[in-house]
C-alpha cells in the first residue's frame, strides 16, 4: 500500500510503519481502522468514511496480546465490517490483570509520546517517576514529566529541578492544568496525528489535563474515583480524545487506569538506560558480578565515598533490579508451565 496516505488516516496516526504491513492483495479487500474506546466484546473504530462499533473478536486467536485494544490499528473487511487482523504495534502498553495473575490488561497500544503526570505535593515521588520511565522505555515511548498543581506550590521549581535530575535530556513540564493557557504548552506533545498517552496517580489531575487540552469539560473529574486500589472493575471507559487544535486538527489523548502498584518485570534494558550513571560505574568494578558489597575494588562504594553517588538513588536501583529478576523469573516460569499444559485460559 504505496499511494498517497488519505489525510483521515494520517491524521488518526496513520504511518507508513502500518502500511508497510498491508499487502495489495489484503488492501482491496481490507481497509484500516484505529480503535477508538473498547467495550465488552466490541470496539468503537474510525477509518476512511468509517465510525462503526464492531465485534472484537479475531478470526483465530493467537497470544494474549491478540485482542485489540485502545489506539490499535485494525484492518477490517471492506463489506461485511468484521476484523480481520490487528496490525503489528509501535508500541503497546499492559499490566497483571487485576486479581489475576495470569491475565494481562492491555491498556494502550502505538502511543508515541507518555505523559508522566504527577503533582506538586506528596504524590510527587521519585522512586514511582523512574519506575514510569524504565516503564516508557521498555515500552518504546517519549517520556514527559507533567508536573501539575505548580499553582498550589510555594516552589515548584523544586519539583522541577528534582525531576530533571531523573535522567538527562528528560523533558519536564510544569502546568497548573485547570488553567488552559499554561496548559497549553504541553499541545506540542500531541500534534496532527500524535497519540500521548497520560499515567499517574488518581488525583494528580489527569482527567483535568485532557478537558483543558480538549478545551472542553466533556469528561469527568476527581469526584469520580478511577482506581481504589483494589481491582474492583469501575465503570471508566478508556477512549482516544481528539484534540481541537487547529483547523486540521490536533492529536490524541488517551487517558489510563491508575497504575499505582507498578510491578516491573522484564525491564532490564529499561532498568539499566533509566539508571545509565549507575550502569557506568558498576563496569568499573573489578569484578564482573560484583554485588558492591564488600569485594575488593567495587567501584560503586568508591563513589558513593566520593559522593559522587547518591545513596539513595542507590538502593532505589538496587529496588528495581531484585523486583525485575524476581518478578522476571517468576513470569519464566510461568510462561513454562502455560506452554507445558496446553492451552491454560
Ligand atoms: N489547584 C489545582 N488543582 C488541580 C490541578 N489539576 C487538577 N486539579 C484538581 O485536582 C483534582 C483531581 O483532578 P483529576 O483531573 O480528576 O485527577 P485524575 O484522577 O488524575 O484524573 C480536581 O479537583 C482538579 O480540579 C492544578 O493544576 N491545580
Ligand atoms: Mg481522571
Ligand atoms: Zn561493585
Amino acid at each position: 500500500m504505496s499511494e498517497t496516505p488519505d489525510p483521515t488516516l494520517v491524521q488518526l496516526g496513520w504511518t507508513s510503519f502500518f502500511s508497510d504491513q498491508v499487502s495489495v492483495e489484503q488492501s482491496r479487500d481490507c481497509q484500516p481502522v484505529r480503535v477508538m474506546s473498547v467495550h465488552r466484546g466490541r470496539v468503537t473504530v474510525s477509518g476512511k468514511g468509517v465510525e462503526d462499533s464492531i465485534a472484537s473478536s479475531l478470526p483465530v486467536q493467537g497470544g494474549a496480546d491478540d485482542r485489540p485494544t485502545v489506539g490499535d490499528w485494525l484492518l477490517i473487511d471492506r463489506t461485511t465490517r468484521s476484523l480481520v487482523r490487528i496490525l503489528d504495534r509501535t508500541s503497546l502498553f499492559k499490566r497483571p490483570a487485576p486479581g489475576d495473575d495470569r491475565r494481562v490488561q492491555l491498556i494502550a497500544a502505538n502511543v508515541d509520546t507518555l505523559f508522566i503526570v504527577t503533582s506538586c505535593n506528596q504524590d510527587f515521588n521519585v522512586a514511582r517517576l523512574e519506575r514510569y520511565l524504565v516503564l516508557a522505555r521498555e515500552v518504546n515511548v517519549r517520556p514527559v514529566i507533567v508536573l501539575t498543581k505548580a499553582d498550589l506550590s510555594s516552589m515548584p521549581e523544586r519539583f522541577v529541578d528534582a525531576a530533571r535530575a531523573l535522567q538527562s535530556g528528560l523533558r519536564v513540564e510544569l502546568v497548573d492544568g485547570r488553567d488552559p493557557t499554561s496548559a497549553a504548552r504541553l499541545a506540542g506533545y500531541c500534534s496532527y496525528g500524535e497519540t500521548v498517552a497520560l499515567v499517574g496517580s488518581s488525583g494528580v489531575g489527569k482527567s483535568t489535563l485532557v478537558n483543558a487540552l480538549k478545551g472542553s469539560n466533556s469528561i469527568a473529574t476527581q469526584p469520580v474515583r478511577e482506581d481504589d486500589g483494589k481491582g474492583r472493575h469501575t465503570t471508566t471507559v478508556r477512549e482516544m480524545h481528539r484534540l481541537a487544535g487547529g483547523a486540521d486538527g490536533g492529536g490524541w489523548l488517551v487517558d489510563t487506569p491508575g497504575m499505582r502498584e507498578l510491578q516491573m518485570a522484564e525491564v532490564a534494558a529499561g532498568v539499566n538506560e533509566v539508571f545509565d550513571d549507575i550502569t557506568a560505574v558498576t563496569l568499573e568494578c573489578r569484578f564482573a558480578n560484583c554485588t558492591h558489597g564488600d569485594e575488593p575494588g567495587c567501584a560503586i562504594r568508591a563513589a558513593i565515598a566520593q559522593g559522587d553517588l547518591d545513596p539513595d538513588r542507590l538502593e532505589r536501583w538496587r529496588k528495581l533490579a531484585r523486583e525485575d529478576a524476581v518478578n522476571s523469573g517468576a513470569a519464566a516460569v510461568r510462561r513454562y508451565r502455560v506452554g507445558r499444559s496446553g492451552n491454560r485460559r
